[in-house]
């Protein structure tokens, strides 16, 4: 791309950043604190905020603590609730971004389409839907949670009133006195089908899968506590520790791996659900038949409640086809709808396919994981020079924030970053210390609870493997990853 005004090539980028959630923006920071740049973060939504811009649905709010779930050098006093809702987090996000000066670094509505690495000049040339780019460096902050996943149903698109997934809400839809169905019983479902039902004339609940449930203790938080968090930061960093810590147990509880804490754990959950359902027809078939934690352990009030409404009702039998006028099931049950939600979560090997990488000597990224996706460290891939990514492969949690997990990689890659600019041309993760990081993950999922909890969960690939989660506790990961180790990277 050459710069009209001037007639010559612009100067490359000394890092670009796709995504404008979480990670991209925390990327961001970091790099303008430590005076990295030019720098630009492409985003292909409206407006930055990632998952807390494209889900809006009724009832969305985060089941992570809001004082756990905010970035450690951006805090927030004020937080309105234990567990924010989504306009709040949106909200931070924004204000974080303004007062880091980030916004003129924002180019939204820009889709990052691949990129191709440049061996002879040591850059990436990378290809958007708005023109060509050139960066030294590439960070992905693209996470894996964005491409809305629609069941495979016969005659999904036959149906003839509004449908749309809990990702991408309809807002024009008044749903108030609707027959509504929604499809999926994951996180999304369990927050989305309390508002549902409280104004949907009926509202029909498919369920393929019941989740486990443990109950949430939302509450407002005391302006008193905001008050002594705005005075003193210590009293804030504390309750940040207290909370840090008391997920933490929970990867020793079982979350990570079957032990005797998962049969506590377990019957915790199972006393929540006996309190709260006392229809035992209703009861068993809510009650899971998988190990806890094999899932996404869910955390609700008024999941259970909501499903004792009399305009409520849990369908089981799995669904046949979708009609234009409704659904029916195995069972031979015709359930009329006047919308149909998909809560069915998310594509995530799309995400990382889309990626469309082609790195040094022509190696594809697609090519590179053929045998399962891996990076060294969640973090970078041999054969990818100046390419990272933050929430990559092994990297989510089932236990804690990962918000704490990105803040450990933006350390990591910002140790990278940092060796470019000392004049590095290229750093890239040898293959001896990928496949060395890889076989410990190996090993420590062998015993995890997704491989032998007893259940089919997102967090797996179609061989069964766990690529996405971190087997481990976020004391563990960040003793392994936060200080990038020189060693096991090649300088070129
Ligand atoms: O999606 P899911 P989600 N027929 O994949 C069902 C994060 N998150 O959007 O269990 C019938 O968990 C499927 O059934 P089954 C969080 O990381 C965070 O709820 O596969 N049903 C399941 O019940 C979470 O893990 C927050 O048998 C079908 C549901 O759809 C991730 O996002 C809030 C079906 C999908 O559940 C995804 O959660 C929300 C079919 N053909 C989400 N296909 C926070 O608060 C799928 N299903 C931080």
């Amino acid at each position: 791309m050459t710069d009209p005004a001037r007639g010559t090539a612009p100067e490359p980028l000394a890092v670009l950043i796709v995504g404008a959630g979480f990670s991209g923006l925390a990327m961001a920071i970091r790099c303008r604190q430590a005076g990295i740049g030019p720098l630009r973060v492409i985003e292909k939504s409206g407006g930055l905020g990632g998952t807390w811009h494209d889900n809006t649905y009724p009832g969305a709010a985060c089941d992570v603590p809001s004082h756990l779930y905010s970035l450690s050098f951006a805090p927030k006093a004020d937080w309105s609730r234990m567990y924010a809702p989504q306009p709040e987090i949106l909200a931070y996000l924004r204000e974080t971004a303004e007062r880091h000066g980030l916004m003129p670094l924002i180019q939204l509505r820009t889709t990052f389409q691949g990129a191709t690495w440049d061996e002879a000049r040591a850059l990436w040339h990378v290809e958007t839907d708005r023109g060509p780019v050139t960066a030294r460096a590439i960070v992905s902050g693209m996470g894996g949670l964005h491409h809305p996943a629609y069941p495979d149903i016969p005659g999904r698109e036959s149906f003839a009133g509004p449908a749309f997934h809990t990702a991408a809400w309809d807002h024009a839809v008044d749903l108030a006195g609707k027959r509504v169905g929604v499809i999926g019983t994951g996180a999304s479902a369990v927050q989305v089908v309390p508002e549902l039902a409280a104004i949907a004339s009926h509202l029909t609940l498919f369920q393929r899968t019941p989740p486990w449930i443990m109950p949430k203790n939302d509450h407002a938080i005391a302006e008193r506590a905001k008050d002594r968090y705005r005075k003193i930061p210590f009293a804030r960093q504390l309750e940040r520790a207290r909370l840090f810590w008391l997920h933490e147990v929970r990867a020793l509880l079982g979350f990570t791996k079957v032990s005797k804490l998962t049969g506590q754990a377990e019957g915790l959950a199972r006393r929540h659900l006996a309190k709260a359902i006392r229809d035992p027809d209703l009861r068993a078939k809510l009650t899971p038949n998988y190990r806890l934690g094999c899932k996404r352990v869910l955390i609700s009030d008024d999941y259970y409640p909501a499903l004792q409404r009399p305009n409520v009702t849990l369908e089981t039998g799995s669904i046949a086809r979708i009609t234009p006028t409704g659904l029916v099931t195995e069972d031979g049950h015709t359930l009329d709808l006047d919308v149909i939600v998909y809560a069915t979560g998310f594509d995530v090997t799309a995400t990382f396919a889309r990626m469309n990488l082609v790195g040094r000597g022509g190696l594809r990224l697609t090519e590179a994981w053929a045998g399962g996706m891996g990076a060294y460290q969640g973090i970078t891939v041999a054969g990818f020079p100046n390419y990272f990514m933050l929430l990559g492969p092994n990297t989510g949690l089932g236990h804690n924030s990962v918000v704490s997990m990105i803040e450990v990689q933006v350390q990591h890659v910002l140790d990278c970053l940092k060796a470019l600019r000392r004049g590095a041309r290229a750093i890239e993760v040898r293959p001896e210390a990928q496949a060395r990081f890889l076989d410990r993950i190996r090993t420590r999922m062998a015993d995890s609870i997704w491989q032998a909890g007893g259940c089919k969960s997102w967090y797996l690939d179609a061989q069964g493997r766990n690529t996405t989660l971190w087997p481990d506790s976020v004391m563990a990961y960040r003793r392994s990853a936060r200080r990038a180790r020189m060693a096991d990277y090649r300088l070129g």
